[in-house]
């Protein structure tokens, strides 16, 4: 519609400029009127009409345009309005978040380049994770930007690290505690990671696996909608590798929790809501919402949908830890953290 509209308009400017409007390549203005020229001008009525349509025309034509421009500007006005209205939306949750995140940590992330380039070659002395990074007296918590080592084959990764907690020297692979983030993905995205490293996240399968490959700790903190705190440790923590489905291998359990929520998991691999691997005729993932070590299905479900005080103990989709609040209560806080087995701190 818009469109053939522009092009009429088009056809009558290109009508227009042919006609109505003098000749634009330079020429001699006439001197004076030759006698000739003056019979012409005096003979011709129909001229004359012809101008006045042509005139007509032009006004048709300023009139058509200008109520195209209307048009024109209030469509752009109108797309303004939505890219505004979604930006306001954007920034009330950017908002939020950067305010959850001043709440709980106070710290800006640490540029390590320069301690990157003092770094020498030998596994001893990269900063591998939080752990490395606590060892060279890094003991605030907070966000960190790792550098990449060659020697490694680690990429630039920023991560954020608990250096309080038993001794600290964490670093966190999984946060839920505003619940502005998703955790319903598909498998690429629990491989590669998503979320905001101040906020809700998941660091990615596939770090977690590289960071799990020497002897691991990993340590799962909740907290619920009353403020009690539980935490659950596990020796000797290791995800394999894609192509083993980033199985979870679970060593000996020490914590103040219910164990069995999560080594109900223990040897299962990884399912995303593309990827059924569960030991189930149901699709787990699809049934809990998110990304998980199913196995048929739950006895926890720490990556489900993140319910508000008042929705929290309606749903089978929540972040459950059965032995604790059972399986329709969806908890607060939680966090996941690793840490090498040898860590002293
Ligand atoms: C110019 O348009 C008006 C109406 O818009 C019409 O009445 C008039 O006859 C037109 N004149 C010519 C020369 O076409
Ligand atoms: C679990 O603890 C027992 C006894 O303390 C120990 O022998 C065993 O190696 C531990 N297993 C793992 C996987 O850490
Ligand atoms: C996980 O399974 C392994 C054997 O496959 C077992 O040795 C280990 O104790 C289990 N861990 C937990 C926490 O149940
Ligand atoms: C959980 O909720 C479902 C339906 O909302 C209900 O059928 C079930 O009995 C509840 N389970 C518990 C343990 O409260
Ligand atoms: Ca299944």
């Amino acid at each position: 519609m818009l469109k053939q509209s522009l092009a009429a308009v088009t056809w009558l400017c290109v009508f227009t400029v042919a006609f109505v409007s003098p000749p634009v390549w330079p020429q001699k203005p006439p001197k004076r009127k030759t006698p000739g020229q003056l019979k012409v001008a005096a003979c011709c009525e129909e001229v004359k009409e012809l101008k006045a349509q042509i005139a007509n025309l032009s006004g048709l034509l300023g009139e058509l345009s200008q109520k195209q421009e209307r048009d024109w500007v209030s469509v752009v006005m109108q797309v303004m309005e939505l890219e505004s209205g979604s930006k306001r939306l954007e920034g009330r949750l950017t908002e939020a978040e950067g305010k959850f995140s001043e709440m709980t940590n106070q710290m800006d992330i640490m540029q390590l380049q320069a301690a990157a380039q003092t770094v020498t070659q030998t596994s001893a002395d990269a900063i591998y994770d939080c752990s490395s990074l606590h060892q060279k007296n890094y003991h605030i918590s907070g966000a960190y930007k790792l550098p990449p080592d060659d020697f490694l084959g680690s990429p630039e990764l920023e991560v954020f690290c608990d250096m309080e907690t038993s001794g600290g020297g964490w670093t966190i692979i999984q946060r839920r505690r505003s619940g502005l983030v998703s955790f319903f993905q598909d498998w690429k995205q629990y491989k590669l990671g998503f979320g905001s490293i101040r906020g809700d996240f998941w660091l990615g399968n596939e770090h977690i696996h590289r960071l799990s490959q020497r002897p691991t700790r990993l340590r799962v903190e909740m907290e619920d909608w009353e403020g009690n705190t539980r935490y659950a440790e596990y020796s000797h923590f290791v995800l394999g590798d894609e192509l083993n489905s980033y199985r979870l291998f679970l060593g000996n359990f020490s914590g103040n929790v219910e164990n069995s929520a999560l080594s109900y998991h223990n040897n299962t691999v990884f399912s995303t809501k593309d990827k059924d691997n569960d030991n189930c005729l149901d699709h787990c993932a699809q049934l809990r919402k998110g990304g998980y070590w199913y196995n048929c299905c739950t006895d926890s479900n720490l990556n489900g949908v993140y319910y508000r005080l008042g929705e929290h103990n309606k749903h089978l989709d929540g972040i459950s830890w059965y032995g604790w609040h059972g399986a329709n209560y969806s908890l607060k806080r939680v966090e996941m953290k690793i840490r090498p087995e040898d860590y002293k701190p």
